[in-house]
C-alpha cells in the first residue's frame, strides 16, 4: 500500500529516535521512492538520526543540524540544501518543545518565558522555515506540520502546548493563503497520541491510550505508519486540491 514519490525530494525535520512520528513519515516517503534530507535539533540527536537513516532503502546522504530558534541557522540550512539538491518538493515539520513543568498543573501559572518558548519552537518555527524553504521549493511543493487535538479543545495537562498548537494550526492557514500563489500547499496532520520521546514523562499516558482504545470509532490507537502514509498522500499530487487543512489521523477520536 504505497504511492510513488519517485524523483521527488523531501526534508524531514524532527526525527529524535525510532519512535518519532517524523520517523514514521520518513519510512513512508522512503517506501514511496522519495529522496530524503534530514535535519536534527542538536548534537545529541545526530548519531541516532544517522544510524536510523542507514536502515532505509534509499540512499539519503544529506543530514544537517537546524536550530529553528536562529534565523541565520535556518537560512544557512536551506541554502545548503538548495546547493546540494537544487529543488525540494516538500518538507515535514515535526518540531515542538515546552518546559516539562508547564505541561501539568494550573495553566494560569504558565510563565511568560515558557509561553514564548513553546510558541517560538513549536509554532513560529513553521513560518521561518517556510520563508527560507520557499526559494528552493518546487511549484507543486507541499508542507506538512504535526498537531494535536489539544490545540482545538482543552485537554488535561496539554496547557501551553495547546495554545502553541492553536497558533501553529492558524499559521498553517495563513501560510496556505500566502504560498498558494506559488503553487505551494500547507497542511497539518492532527495525530492521535503516540508514545514518542516527547510523550515521555507524561503521567497517566497509559490511561490516555486506553481511553482512545475504548472510545475512538476505530477502537485502536494511532500508529506512526498511519501518520506517515497520510503525509505521503499530502505530499503527492493525489492531494493537489488540498491546502490549509488539518487532517485528523486519530482513529476518529476528534468527532466525539
Ligand atoms: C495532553 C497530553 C499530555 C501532556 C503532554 C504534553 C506534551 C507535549 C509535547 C511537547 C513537545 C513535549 C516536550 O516538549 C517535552 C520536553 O519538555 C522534555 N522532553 C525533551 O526534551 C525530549 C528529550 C525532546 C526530544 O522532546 C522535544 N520535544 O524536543 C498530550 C499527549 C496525550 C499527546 C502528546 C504527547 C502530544 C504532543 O504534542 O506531543
Amino acid at each position: 500500500m504505497s504511492i510513488s514519490l519517485e524523483g521527488k525530494t523531501y526534508v524531514v525535520m524532527g526525527v529524535a529516535n525510532k519512535r518519532s512520528i517524523a520517523w514514521g513519515i520518513a519510512r513512508s516517503l522512503d517506501k514511496a521512492g522519495a529522496r530524503l534530507i534530514f535535519t536534527y535539533a542538536g548534537e545529541r540527536f545526530e548519531k541516532s538520526v544517522r544510524d536510523l537513516v542507514a536502515t532505509l532503502e534509499g540512499n539519503h546522504e544529506l543530514i544537517l543540524p537546524c536550530d529553528v530558534t536562529d534565523d541565520e541557522n535556518v537560512a544557512a540550512c536551506f541554502e545548503t540544501i538548495g546547493k546540494e539538491v537544487g529543488e525540494i518538493h516538500g518538507l515535514a515539520h515535526c518540531i515542538a518543545f515546552a518546559k516539562t513543568e508547564e505541561l501539568s498543573g494550573d495553566f494560569s501559572e504558565t510563565s511568560r518565558e515558557g509561553f514564548l518558548l513553546a510558541q517560538n519552537i513549536s509554532s513560529y518555527s513553521l513560518t521561518i522555515i517556510a520563508k527560507y524553504a520557499k526559494p528552493i521549493m518546487a511549484e507543486s511543493g507541499s508542507i506538512v506540520a504535526l498537531t494535536y487535538i489539544g490545540g482545538e479543545r482543552v485537554m488535561p495537562n496539554y496547557n501551553v502546548m495547546g495554545v502553541a498548537k492553536a497558533s501553529l494550526e492558524m499559521s498553517v492557514r495563513y501560510l496556505a493563503a500566502d504560498l498558494g500563489k506559488h503553487g505551494i500547499r500547507v497542511n497539518a496532520i492532527s495525530s492521535g497520541p503516540i508514545r514518542t520521546l516527547s510523550a515521555k514523562g507524561v503521567s497517566d499516558f497509559n490511561s490516555i491510550l486506553r481511553e482512545i482504545e475504548e472510545k475512538a470509532p476505530l477502537r485502536r490507537n494511532t500508529t506512526p505508519e498511519e501518520v506517515g502514509d497520510t503525509a505521503a498522500f499530502l505530499f503527492s499530487d493525489m492531494a493537489r486540491g488540498i491546502t490549509g487543512e488539518t487532517i485528523h489521523v486519530d482513529s476518529g477520536y476528534h468527532i466525539l
